[in-house]
């Protein structure tokens, strides 16, 4: 993708933020306003925009300090969602360049959402992102719905995942994600509400991301991150604060490739009796036996079959 390699006025760096016509590219001294030279594009791709936060860059400074984009490295990986709204069916790239994409879901306001956590790990799998899981608000635990959280937390510990209990109000859980994000680039990915400006406000308290509130009536937040931004962490590593999610519309996936993302899946498919079984309506599946006899989560396979037919239909209406 380069046509040019780094020169005597040219830099590399990464694009930490965009605000839509201009992207601040961090260098190793600096922070660089930076724009896109007119015709340049990635060739022929179907996005929203051709950089996006987290890209690798090359740079031409210019003779007033902003940088003109002269080339995007290819990218290691991305995390992205079906665009919704009117682009629908293209492509919306949150950011690229990612080592961990975290999940964070909370107890209340809003309640967990086990089939958003589905999704994304699908996503992520399908481009080897590693994935963790945060229920956060763990302070507003009571006894009525305790189970349900000591539950889901079984349920991605089990499938390997690792999954914090954390607090953005009491601190708790807060050590483990520092020594997590540490050296790492990470994304933080989740619904609007759950917490993800707030607990990032804890482990970097100079980043002073503003926190939304979250409606009573509705149980949900508001937007108040409207796009990705990449922090530098003073301990090492970026971490980027992304808009709240309402949905995640997978894109990229065929159908008959879903099953390979659910982990506890692939010892039993592949004794199905035919080959390319989708462990739905087929006979003889032993995917559906062993969600039966318990060996998979029921809701996991709920979660799965959801999925399966929002592909098949192209993910007209997108899942929650
Ligand atoms: N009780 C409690 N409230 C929290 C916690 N974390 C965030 N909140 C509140 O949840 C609301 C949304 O937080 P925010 O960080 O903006 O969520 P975001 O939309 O995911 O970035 C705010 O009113 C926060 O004060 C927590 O751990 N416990
Ligand atoms: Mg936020
Ligand atoms: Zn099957």
């Amino acid at each position: 993708m380069s046509d040019s390699t780094p020169g005597g006025n040219e830099e590399s760096g990464v694009v930490i933020r965009s605000t839509g016509s201009w992207y601040d590219v961090k260098t190793a001294d600096d922070i660089i306003s930076s724009r896109i030279r007119g015709k340049f594009r990635l060739g022929g791709s179907d996005q929203t925009s051709p950089v996006v936060v987290g890209d690798r860059v090359d740079i031409r400074l210019e003779p007033d300090g902003t940088g003109l984009i002269v080339s995007i490295h290819d990218r290691l990986n991305r995390i992205v969602r079906r665009a919704a709204g009117r682009k629908v069916g293209r492509e919306h790239i949150i950011m690229a360049n990612v080592d961990v994409a975290w999940i964070v879901q909370s107890v209340l306001y809003p309640k967990i959402n086990p089939g958003f956590i589905d999704r994304v790990i699908v996503m992520a799998s399908l481009y080897d992102i590693d994935v963790g899981i945060i229920i956060n608000k763990n302070d507003l635990i009571e006894d009525e719905f305790e189970d349900a959280i000591v539950y889901w937390t079984e349920v991605y510990r089990a499938l390997g995942y690792s999954v914090l209990s954390t607090s953005a109000l009491t601190g708790e859980g807060l050590g483990v994600l520092t020594s997590a994000l540490k050296d790492k680039t990470s994304a933080i990915l989740g619904p609007s509400g759950v917490g993800k400006s707030s607990l990032l406000n804890v482990i970097e308290p100079d980043l002073n991301l503003v926190v939304g509130d979250v409606s009573m009536r509705t149980g949900k937040g508001t937007h108040t991150t409207t796009s990705s931004t990449l922090y530098p962490l003073s301990s090492g590593g970026f971490v980027a604060d992304t808009p709240g999610l309402r949905e995640f519309g997978l894109i990229d996936l065929e159908p008959d490739m879903l099953s390979h993302y659910f982990v506890e899946f692939d010892r039993f498919a592949e004794y199905c009796h035919y080959p390319n079984c989708t462990h739905d309506h087929e006979p003889e599946c032993r995917v559906k036996e062993a969600v039966e006899s318990h060996a998979i989560y029921p809701e996991r396979y709920e979660s799965y079959l959801n999925m399966l037919y929002s592909l098949r239909q192209g993910e007209k209406d997108v899942g929650r």
